[in-house]
């Protein structure tokens, strides 16, 4: 989520809860003897240890863990007790990691090298020095013959640790002049939306949610992406909050919320304007507020005219009096709160509904209340806090600006022989777009080109290194460095290897270093070790970070950063925008050719294909056990989560004779995919949805989420809306 992404956004300025109980596992006695063996973990340790570390997912919870080592074993691992936002307990899915991930029998230990057609799956094992060089050998001529731009790193949040997500490589594909990617899949929408508005992406402190009397949970499954938050939320209700949950799809959260407002997909931006037409026309704004610290009200109130409850009932499929009680009481139950991840943001609208959204706490004056306001994101802390120009070395090493390539279209990119120069190689670290990212078919034939050189970093044959020609075994956070910030709270954490590197596994930053060896590249950078790297981030005098050293987290594993609380960011304006106001009108936008007010725009779907595609398609993380693709090679958790599922209301399925269970397909232009139908009230009709994150290899049919999902652009920011996505839903038979 925290990306470099986001920074350029701020630049181009546009824009205990209790200790639930140690829940670690004696995972000593669970793990085949054969692989602690091959850890080098030998018995004869003098005494038990506790190593700190820190969950490496793109995840806003970003949970402290304790390691406890016995005779150079592990012997118990589970979330730290003492830190107050982990509270002793991990997700359902980490509880287990050392055994599903680490200690994997699945997991690659040794450098592969392809022996069969791509995608088959046939590799075979050879030496590191073979490898490194077999693929430093096809660089150079690469780069030789097309330049290094043809060269497409593709590294995402797989690990969003500081030092494996890009320390070393942005520093190796910067030297070699490769293109460089825009990391939008998650997050680009939002946060452009909400800069915009706000000028920064950072508003109340997640702590602070249990001050709050009215939670609008708008576009987010806290109870399952935000787990560490939830327990704040339900302690505000106990002090007599009331919890609203904004969501096309009756989440997990929904379900244990007192008001579930359910529009229509894509919506929110309307719903939003309509709020506003009604706090205005009802005097329900802080006009106070609204005088000294915001611009463009009268543009604003102009504007909402056209979005009065009847046209927005229209757009968001709402009854008129839910629009207007949830407008009524947003602003009169104080201090209200809004909670956003990226619920909203997947669409064509999702950078103007994340405006619309993102100026109501200014319009009734929430700001002036403790736990009121906007809940977002936490990672501009941290990036004022550490020393971010060690993170930012690898500018220093640019001969020249080489062009960006968006991710979400990467099935374009690969198959686009006109781009100049084409891409010849792409480096996968850290992702698995074959999963995760839309038009799963497209970027399968690129995968599948013959001329196109992969190389694969990771833990396991995932669906997009099956296509590699090179895969090489990435260490896991319980092998390897790292530091990690984090975008949903103001933790700080050292992660510390517990154990040696399991077989011939490297961390990433020591794939590249290795690399950039065999490549000549000579400079110092590439020669800094990893403890290097995560100390110099601690050289800083920032007073977030007074008594946070490298050899305090080395002793304590974690810190909370040292923010000034209470913490009410716009109590008396301080909005981050050019004008220092919270910008309901955006010139900004304007000078760039873009509406300056947040509007609503109608997908621009063919009458023809809205007759042969009629149901909205929502592909969302609705597993437990899944974390986006990772862990859904894991057994027991794809056993718990069963086949793919097709969520649709009665009435759907009914007009298609369709039954509980029955097998069905869900199919439109970009592919088709077999699920087991299940009927409910979890989704409205007309819109059908499915858990994202199963691999196309392990499921009937072969295709999975993205197989549906097209790589149109956001309105803002360069993001997917994944979500805008339409099919139709037939029976198939049941053999
Ligand atoms: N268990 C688990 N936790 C995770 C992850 C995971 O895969 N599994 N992924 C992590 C990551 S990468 C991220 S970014 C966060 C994301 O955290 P969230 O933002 O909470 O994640 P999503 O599940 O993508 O979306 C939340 C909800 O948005 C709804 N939604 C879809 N379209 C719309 C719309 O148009 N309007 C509105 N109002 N709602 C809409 C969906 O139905 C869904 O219930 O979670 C993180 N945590
Ligand atoms: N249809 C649909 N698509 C979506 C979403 C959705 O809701 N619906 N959500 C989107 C969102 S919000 C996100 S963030 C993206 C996530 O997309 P990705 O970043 O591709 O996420 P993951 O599927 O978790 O894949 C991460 C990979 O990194 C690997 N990895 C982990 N640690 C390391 C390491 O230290 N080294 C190396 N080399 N590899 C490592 C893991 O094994 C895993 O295979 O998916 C997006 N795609
Ligand atoms: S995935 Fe999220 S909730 Fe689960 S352990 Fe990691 S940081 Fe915590
Ligand atoms: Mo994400």
């Amino acid at each position: 989520m925290r990306s470099k992404k986001s920074k350029d956004i701020s630049r181009r300025q546009f824009i205990n809860l209790g200790v639930q109980g140690y829940t670690g596992l004696h995972i000593a006695k669970r793990i085949p003897p054969a692989l602690l063996a091959a850890s080098g973990c030998t018995p004869g340790f003098p005494a038990t240890t506790t190593v700190h570390g820190v969950c490496y997912h793109d995840c806003p919870d970003s949970c402290s863990w304790e390691v406890i080592m016995e005779n150079g074993t592990i012997k118990d691992f589970g979330g730290d007790q003492h830190n107050p936002f982990t509270a002793g307990k991990l997700c359902t899915k980490m509880e287990t990691f050392p055994q599903d991930i680490t200690f994997n029998p699945d997991r690659i230990l040794t450098p592969l090298k392809r022996s069969g057609k791509k995608g088959e799956g046939k590799f075979e094992e050879v030496s590191w020095e073979h490898a490194l060089q077999g693929v430093a050998n096809k660089l150079e001529s690469i780069v030789a013959k097309y330049g290094g731009e043809s060269v497409l790193p593709f590294g995402y949040m797989g690990t969003q640790g500081l030092l494996q997500k890009g320390a070393m490589s942005n520093r190796f594909f910067t030297k070699l002049g490769a293109s460089q990617l825009a990391e939008t899949i998650c997050g680009a929408a939002v946060i452009t939306g909400n800069i915009i508005v706000n000028g920064q992406s950072t508003g109340i402190l997640p702590e602070d949610i249990v001050h709050s009397r009215y939670i609008v949970l708008w576009g987010t499954n806290t109870k399952h992406s935000n787990v560490h938050l939830w327990p704040y939320v339900l302690k505000a209700r106990q002090n007599g909050a009331k919890i609203i949950v904004i969501d096309p799809f009756k989440s997990a959260t929904a379900r244990e919320a007192d008001w579930h407002v359910q529009p229509m997909p894509g919506t929110d931006v309307a719903l939003a304007l309509g709020m506003i037409h009604v706090l205005i026309e009802e005097d329900l704004c802080d006009q106070d507020y609204i005088d000294q610290y915001t611009v463009g009200f009268e543009a604003l109130k102009d504007h909402v005219q056209d979005y009065d409850p009847a046209t927005v009932s229209g757009i968001c499929g709402l009854e008129e009096a839910i629009i207007v009680k949830l407008a009524r009481e947003y602003a009169q139950l104080q201090p209200s709160v809004i909670r956003i991840l990226v619920g909203i943001e997947h669409n064509i609208n999702g950078g103007d509904g994340t405006r619309a959204v993102s100026m109501l706490p200014a319009l009734t004056g929430s700001w002036r209340h403790h736990g009121g306001g906007l809940l977002h994101l936490t990672y501009e802390m941290a990036g004022k806090a550490l020393n971010w120009e060690r993170i930012d070395l690898y500018k220093q090493l640019a001969q020249k600006e080489t062009r960006t390539i968006n991710m979400v279209q990467l099935g374009a990119a690969l198959n686009n022989t006109k781009l100049d120069p084409p891409v010849h190689s792409l480096f996968v670290y850290n992702a698995n777009p074959m999963v995760t990212i839309p038009n799963q078919n497209l970027i399968k034939q690129g995968l599948q080109r013959e001329d196109l050189f992969s190389v694969v970093v990771e833990h396991f044959i995932t669906d997009t290194a099956l296509y590699a020609d090179y895969v090489f075994p990435a260490t896991t956070q319980l092998e390897h460095w790292d530091v990690a910030d984090s975008w949903g709270q103001i933790y700080i954490n050292l992660n510390q290897p517990a154990i040696k590197p399991l077989g011939q596994s490297k961390p990433n930053t020591e794939f590249f270093r290795l690399l950039a060896q065999k490549m000549g590249f000579q400079e110092d950078c590439f020669k800094e070790t990893d403890e290097s790297i995560a100390r110099s981030l601690f050289e800083t005098d920032h007073p977030y970070m007074k008594g946070i050293t490298f050899d305090y987290l080395l002793k304590n594993g974690w810190a909370r950063l040292k923010v000034p609380e209470p913490w009410l960011p716009h109590r008396e304006g301080n909005f981050g925008t050019n004008s220092g106001k919270c910008e309901f009108y955006s010139s900004y936008l304007e000078e760039n050719g873009k509406s300056p007010l947040p509007e609503y725009k109608r997908p621009a779907i063919s009458d023809e294909d809205q007759k042969q595609f009629p149901l909205w398609m929502l592909t969302i993380k609705s597993t437990k056990g899944f974390h986006n693709s990772s862990h859904a090679n894991v057994k027991h958790l794809i056993n718990a989560e069963g086949d793919q599922i097709l969520r649709m209301s009665v009435q759907d399925a009914g007009a298609r004779g369709i039954a509980e269970g029955d097998p069905v397909k869900a199919y439109n232009q970009q592919g088709e995919v077999l699920l087991t139908a299940r009927i409910d009230d979890r989704v409205r009709p007309g819109v059908v949805s499915m858990p994202h994150g199963y691999w196309p290899s392990l499921v009937k049919g072969g295709a999975t989420s993205n197989a549906l999902t097209s790589d149109n652009l956001t309105d803002l920011g360069g993001g997917a809306a994944l979500q805008d996505c339409r099919v139709e839903v037939e029976l198939r038979s049941k053999i």
